[in-house]
Parts: C-alpha cells; structure tokens; sequence
C-alpha cells in the first residue's frame, strides 16, 4: 500500500508539471520572413515570443513544411566582420518578450521548397519544451533596411 501511495505522488507531481507548462503562457507574433533575392536558398525569419507565465520557457526548435530545416541564429559582429552563430536552444525569461530581428536573433529558413515571394504565406512550427509545438503562419515581405533610404 505503501508503494501504491508513492506512485499516486509521483503520478500528481507529473500532473503539476503538465498543468504548469499552459500554452496561453505563449504568445507569438508579428511572425514574417524576409524575401531574398533569386539564387539565395535561404530566408530569415522574425517574430516576437512573449513569455505571460512565471516559469522560464525553452524553445527547442523550429520546422516549416516548406524549408528543408530551420536554425537558430544570432548574427554577432566582430572585427567589423557579421557572423551568424548558431543557437542549439532560446531562454525566454517569465514575463518577458523575446524579440528576433534583422542583424540579432533570426530563424534561418534553409532550402524552401520553392522560392518565396513577398505576400506568400509559409508556416512555422515552434518546438518548446513542456509546452509542445505552436504552429503560426508567417507572411513574406520584403526586407526594409535602412540603406534603401540611401540610393
Ligand atoms: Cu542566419
């Protein structure tokens, strides 16, 4: 009987865990891609991944149905030198908004499956651990830099 009470404990703890990790803790949005020119068989990816939970959360991973894979990158300037490393996970601290954007964090599309075109709607699937996957839809735009202001 003894035994039995303890597996009945470690059955509830796992209930807590489950109950913990609430989707509603994750909000994404302003999902979009950047559109590249022909020839270039990648896209980046931005968003925001709000955190409304008091628990940190972990986003594990990132697939599209129309990109071969997707990587976690930050782009890191050194020696007037822009590199793009690669993150294997992204902590999201509880009530907290994490933000990828154009020359920092970006989700990096490889090989679509077809070339994307400003308007296209592609999807992608976020991978957290505890709280599972979030499919969001993500539009094509073209990328507004700051040096288009300058032809
Ligand atoms: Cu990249």
């Amino acid at each position: 009987m003894l035994k039995l009470n303890s597996i009945l404990v470690i059955l509830m703890t796992f209930q807590v865990i489950a109950l913990s990790a609430n989707p509603d803790s994750i909000q994404i949005r302003d999902v979009w891609i950047s559109e590249t020119p022909p020839g270039v068989s990648k896209n980046a990816a931005y968003l925001k991944i709000e955190n409304t939970g008091n628990k940190t959360i972990i986003l594990q991973s990132v697939d599209s149905p129309d990109f071969e894979r997707v990587e976690i990158h930050r782009s890191v300037v050194k020696d007037d030198k822009v590199s793009m490393q690669l993150q294997s996970e992204l902590e999201i601290e509880p009530h907290s908004v994490f933000q990828f954007s154009p020359g920092d964090f970006h989700l990096m599309l490889i090989k679509p499956s077809k070339r994307m075109r400003s308007g296209d709607i592609s999807s992608l699937n976020l991978n957290f651990l505890t709280a599972g996957k979030f499919s969001v839809d993500a539009e094509v735009k073209k990328l507004q830099s700051e040096h288009a202001h300058h032809h």
